[in-house]
């Protein structure tokens, strides 16, 4: 550490390549981020920062500080401020990792103060190695009596932090590897112009087969030059095995008939441990993810017990309730402790469709999906154990229902979560804030309408009262919703405590509902209303399906599920033309994504845009039994796993480099050694062009799509855990796993 004092530049002078590190420094607007401990209140109306010290025997008794600087290492950087006490004292200003261990200061000093106001400056040196992504200022202030104190123009200045992501070998492949009798491709990074040969080699130097790469030019979705590799013909089982290309060897990876099965169950285990309401056992879910029962009404927590609405606000219109509901149960949305019907909704359904796949498909592997597949405390019931996970949350939407004789009675609430938001880490258990539920909206209730109709079909053997329940909830969230159509849950309604899920685009949620509700009861009336939605004969594949645009999935229901629909052949084929499609796209991309947005971004969430496509394009395989689309299917897999420009396989515990610190308020091991990561088979949310968070749009600021992520836990736009992303990545690894236990795969027909 070089350290010197001397006299400070004029605030606003920052030298070339240097930046203010700090925010708001001179108190022009209040005083935040700065914090302070000891019960000390800043006052910044005289636009300088004023606190009065208590009395406190050390000097870390009374602190003020601002988190969050990013610091590059093995830099020079230059910490300045101005400060007056009321009478002479000594302050310790102080540069250092957030999580403070003795002996790692930057910086660590002494300045006297007296009565006039005294400019100090410090120059120090960043220690070179990799620094934590979060480090702090602080001015420690204790041990000097009770006195008055105020700074004005601290600031920070120095080279900002640069984000260099590791990306890994140039040669990017899947991780967990590929199937001897399915497709196997690969991409490298390089500037070559040429072909250039490539070799597969054993774990013990073997060359397995050989051949030339094939030059891309430009990729347009990572801005880098590439050449593609398509070593299918290699049809052994191998393990360990690596592609070389020049001096360049990929990770290594396997060839192997039984790599998916894995997967599916760990897909599909993700949403035991985000259960609401139960506490998680150990013994079933693993000792490191055990933990109490969230939201119950045990202290500190509120409870979702007897849950009030909202308070009113302006966007409301008015609408308020007087009851209270029991909403316990269900799923966590995500990271955070909410709990959202329109995401619950499809999540569920896409559990549930999971399941009536292997119903009605030809390739499927009987018994996968049977009672005891799972790790689940319903095991051994004689019922299907992702079915039993799946009616966890079914019955936490029926909670949602307005009860009869209400205001807007059968419509759904859109959401109940925290009134305010929460830090992380905390366990669900350890939530202390109020939750509210929110206004009912006509896609909730539809899509709890549509999910509803899909668990009366599949409960009506099993349990027929149960089905009877979901049926009736069905019916009338669906009449509900015809009189009250246009009530939108408002974008305004994602500030506090949970996300907005707004979505005034509900014809598609009309189509689905009537869809499901017609396939269950075969009602001329439902087919009636569904063929009459313009959505029947629109393309509902293109743009991709997810949470706020649903017509997709009634489309692909009415393909699939025996039904007497009058077009159902032309509905077949439309689904055949939407995956057709997509694999035509998928084609042109260099790394085999099956997701090529219109205008070039990839949204929130992308992975799953990448996953619920893969659902079109496995759904025309089983209405085909064409190998082609079970293979595009798989290729779709390897981009997850690893075969993208970061080199990064995106579902926890599958690849060398996979993702593990999702945003997460309780599998949050980055924030808290004692917490786990998130449990295998966990998928992250993966680039977003928007890079909406703090540190993604600190660090990745211009990044081309498949560059705007990073496995950090705060990075909550573009690296986040959720039901919906998780069910697709569930529905995906089922069909793949169905498919290579099948041997379905090969290159004919
Ligand atoms: O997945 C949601 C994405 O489609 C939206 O664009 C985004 C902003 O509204 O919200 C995402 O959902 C988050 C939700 O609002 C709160 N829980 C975590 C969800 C995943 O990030």
């Amino acid at each position: 550490m070089a350290l010197s004092a001397g006299s400070a530049p004029a605030m606003g002078a920052v030298p070339d390549g240097q930046e203010e590190l700090l925010v708001n420094g001179t108190f022009d607007t209040g005083s935040d981020p700065w914090w302070t401990n000891a019960g000390m209140t800043p006052d910044t109306a005289t636009g300088e920062l004023c606190v009065d010290v208590p009395d406190v025997a050390n000097p870390w008794g009374a602190i003020i500080g601002q988190n969050d600087i990013a610091l590059q290492p093995g830099s020079e950087y230059v910490l300045t401020f101005t400060a007056r006490a009321a009478r002479a004292v000594t302050i310790r200003p102080i540069v250092q990792p957030a999580e403070y261990a003795p002996g790692d200061p930057y910086l660590s000093s002494d300045a006297q103060l007296g009565t006039d106001p005294v400019t100090a400056t410090y120059t120090f040196v960043t220690p070179d190695q990799e620094l934590p992504v979060a480090n702090q200022v602080q001015f420690q202030l204790g041990g000097e009596g009770a006195y008055e104190v105020c700074f004005d123009d601290i600031s920070l200045v120095g080279p900002p932090y640069v984000h260099v992501p590791e990306t890994g070998p140039s040669v990017k492949v899947n991780q967990l590897g590929y199937l001897p009798d399915g497709p196997k491709n690969a991409t490298v990074v390089t500037e070559a112009t040429t072909a250039q040969p490539w070799t597969l080699v054993s774990d013990s130097g073997w060359v397995l087969a050989g051949g030339d790469t094939a030059p891309q030019g430009v990729d347009p979705s990572s801005g880098e030059a590439v050449h593609t590799i398509d070593f299918s013909s290699y049809a052994g089982e191998a393990h360990g095995v690596r592609l070389t290309v020049g001096d360049e060897t990929s990770h290594p990876f396997d060839i192997d008939a039984q790599l998916y099965q894995e997967l599916r169950t760990d897909a599909m285990r993700f949403f035991y441990t985000n259960r609401s309401g139960t506490a998680i056992d150990g013994s079933i879910a693993g000792t490191e993810y055990a933990r109490d029962a969230g939201h119950v009404g045990v202290l500190p927590n509120q409870g979702d017990n007897a849950v009030p609405c909202q308070e009113p606000k302006e966007w409301m219109d008015g609408w308020t309730c007087d009851y209270q509901l029991d909403v316990t149960g269900g799923w966590y949305d995500a990271g955070d402790h909410g709990k959202y019907v329109v995401n619950g909704g499809i999540a569920t359904y896409q559990l549930l469709s999971t399941y009536e796949r292997t119903l009605h498909a030809d390739v499927v592997d009987p018994g996968a999906l049977a009672d005891s597949t799972l790790q689940v405390p319903e095991r051994g019931n004689g019922v299907p154990d992702i079915l039993d996970e799946a009616r966890w949350n079914l019955e936490f939407l029926l909670k949602m229902q307005v009860p009869d004789g209400e205001p807007l009675a059968d419509m759904v609430h859109h959401k109940v979560h925290d009134v305010e938001w929460t830090g992380l880490p905390l366990l669900p258990s350890e939530d202390p804030k109020p939750r509210a539920l929110h206004r009912p909206s006509t896609a909730a209730t539809l899509n709890l309408s549509a999910v509803a109709a899909t668990g009366a079909r599949l409960w009506e053997e099993i349990d027929p009262e149960f089905a009877g329940d979901l049926l009736h909830a069905s019916r009338t969230a669906y009449a509900a919703a015809h009189e009250h159509p246009d009530l939108f849950a408002p974008r305004a309604d994602g500030q506090d405590g949970g996300g907005a899920y707004a979505d005034d685009e509900v014809q598609d949620e009309f189509y689905w509902a009537a869809a499901e509700l017609f396939l269950t009861t075969g009602e001329a009336r439902y087919e009636r209303d569904l063929t009459a939605n313009p959505l029947h004969k629109s393309d509902v594949f293109s743009e991709g399906f997810y949470w706020g645009s649903v017509a997709a999935l009634g489309r692909m229901d009415l393909a699939t599920v025996p039904s007497r629909l009058s077009d159902r052949h032309r509905v077949r084929r439309s689904v055949i033309e939407g995956a057709d499609h997509l694999v035509a796209l998928q084609a042109d991309e260099a790394f085999g994504q099956t997701y090529t947005p219109a205008d070039g971004r990839y949204p929130w969430g992308s992975n799953s845009s990448m996953l619920n496509n893969q659902v079109v394009i496995a759904t025309a395989f089983d209405l085909t039994g064409n190998p082609a689309y079970a293979r595009s299917v798989l290729e779709g897999f390897d981009y997850l796993l690893g075969r993208n420009v970061l080199g990064k396989s995106y579902v926890t515990g599958y690849g060398t480099d996979d993702a593990r610190n999702q945003h997460s308020r309780w599998y949050a091991r980055s924030l808290d050694p004692s917490l786990p990561n998130p449990p295998r088979g966990s998928v992250s949310g993966g680039p977003n062009s928007s890079i909406q968070d703090p540190i993604s749009s600190a660090w990745l600021e211009g990044c081309l799509p498949q560059w705007c992520y990073v496995d950090d836990i705060r990075a909550w736009a573009v690296n986040e855990i959720t039901i919906n992303w998780n069910s697709a990545l569930a529905w995906v690894a089922s069909f793949v796993a169905d498919v290579s236990a099948r041997r379905a795969l090969a290159e004919h027909c």
